[in-house]
């Protein structure tokens, strides 16, 4: 049997130095991001220009130059950093005769490549048509012209779809099919809010480990790989912590520079939920050069989703890769999720973020509960309580991390998650 391998398109990438200290980083990271949807990067060409030009993002010199190199060398795309108008994409288009997308439409590709529930292609979906629909005026293209790398796959793959009606249609649609996954996911919020559970969300820069630390805590068995947005959809699951309160740990979509608006606002609710929770866990790669602006990526879009009081812990992975145990920071959380270093002390301090949760409950104990009966006067407050035929009842403020212990002899409850002290 033959098999037919598809060639990897050959792109050129292409960036404005404008005078941000962080071009080559952000270039590297553009590599990155080319590579993992499939492209071969052949060359990379930056430009020092402290306006990008109205007309062709780079100046019309470069442009000639980027025109011949793409001829001599067989290349198939452009991708440029900056976000391109949709005048600019078309204007290089036609002066270097090949394909040409932005970082925006490299991102949203890789999650169309990536999305694998539901949910994940329906918030990535809405994304690639709010980018598209500014996109086709005037055009007549059809939306497959639109699509980046692997353009065949998910939202840019229907010839028919090409009138700005339709994509209106489905925009529509798909915020509608989102809105009811969003109110089921908020129902079993609440009654995890209800059985007085706390969340840990695990954030932060993608590649940084997340899900490796997800896996290595609780038997997730989430997918990690060595590549950029492994992680599109939400993986929660109950974790002990090491004063006996069980909490949910949730694993989430990573962040990026310059993140797509469009994809910040199809995954509103998803960052969101993780920006509620109890204690955030922001975890960068400690063994990367760029640990620290990783860090204030992730803090920022925490700030801008409202994360207010909410404690969040710096976590650095991966401090297996280095070599020198004194570079180490000295006032944060070194972990190596993949050897399983400093996971202890990481526990400790979550429980130690975790806002206390007590909470008055009103129980009725059968009799041959006396130990539990004991272990609610000695740790928790007892209001009142009276021997009934049926058994002890109790009205009583206890610890909610002992739920477990009690949660079967409820009989009335405030409103939990509460604290009443
Ligand atoms: N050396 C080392 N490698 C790690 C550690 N933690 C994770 N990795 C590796 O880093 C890569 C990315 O890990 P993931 O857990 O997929 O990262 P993530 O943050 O979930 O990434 P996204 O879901 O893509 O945002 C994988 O190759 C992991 O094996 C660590 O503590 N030490
Ligand atoms: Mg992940």
């Amino acid at each position: 049997m033959i098999e037919l391998s598809q060639q990897p398109e050959r792109a050129v990438l292409v960036g404005l130095n404008t005078g941000d200290p962080d071009t080559d980083a952000l270039m590297d990271e553009l590599a990155e991001l080319a590579e993992t949807a499939g492209a071969q990067v052949v060359a990379t060409v930056v430009q020092n220009l402290p306006v990008p030009d109205n007309a062709t993002c780079i100046g019309s010199g470069k442009l000639a130059e980027i025109t011949d190199f793409c001829k001599n060398n067989e290349i198939d795309l452009l991708i440029f950093d900056s976000e391109l108008t949709p005048t600019q994409q078309r204007n290089i288009e036609k002066a270097a005769g090949v394909r040409t997308i932005d970082r925006t439409l490299l991102i949203l590709d890789i999650f169309a490549q990536r999305a694998r529930t539901g949910e994940g292609r329906i918030q990535v979906d809405l994304a690639r048509y709010r980018y598209m629909l500014p996109r086709l005026t005037g055009q007549g293209q059809g939306l497959s012209r639109q699509g980046g790398i692997g353009m065949r796959r998910g939202a840019g793959e229907s010839k028919l779809e090409t009138d700005k009606r339709h994509i209106r249609r489905r925009i529509y649609a798909l915020k509608e099919q989102l809105k009811e996954l969003e109110t089921r996911r908020a129902g079993q919020r609440e009654r995890r809010r209800k059985n007085g559970m706390a969340t840990v969300a695990i954030v932060g820069y993608t590649n940084a480990g997340k899900s490796t630390l997800m896996n290595a805590l609780t038997d997730a068995g989430v997918l990690v790989e060595d590549m950029l947005f492994a992680t599109l959809d939400p993986t929660a699951r109950a974790l002990k912590l090491p004063d006996g309160r069980t909490v949910m740990l949730v694993d989430t979509v990573g962040l990026i520079r310059k993140l797509p608006h469009h994809l910040v606002e199809a995954f509103h609710s998803t960052l969101e939920e993780a920006a509620r929770a109890d204690v955030i866990l922001n975890v960068c790669d400690l063994s990367s050069p760029e640990a620290d602006e990783h860090l204030r990526v992730t803090r920022a879009l925490l700030e801008e989703l409202g994360c207010g009081e909410t404690p969040v812990l710096a976590v650095f992975n991966k401090c297996d890769r280095l070599a020198d145990p004194a570079a180490l920071p000295r006032d944060g959380l070194c972990i190596s999720a993949l050897n399983g270093a400093g996971l202890d002390r990481l526990l400790a301090a979550v429980a130690q973020a975790l806002p206390p949760t007590r909470r008055r409950v009103r129980l009725l104990l059968p009799f041959a509960q006396g130990g539990l009966a004991a272990y609610i006067r000695k740790n928790g407050t007892v209001h009142a309580e009276e021997y009934r035929p049926e058994g002890l009842w109790l009205d009583c403020t206890v610890d909610g991390y002992d739920w477990d212990k009690w949660k079967d002899y409820v009989i009335e409850s405030n409103s939990a998650g509460e604290s009443i002290t």
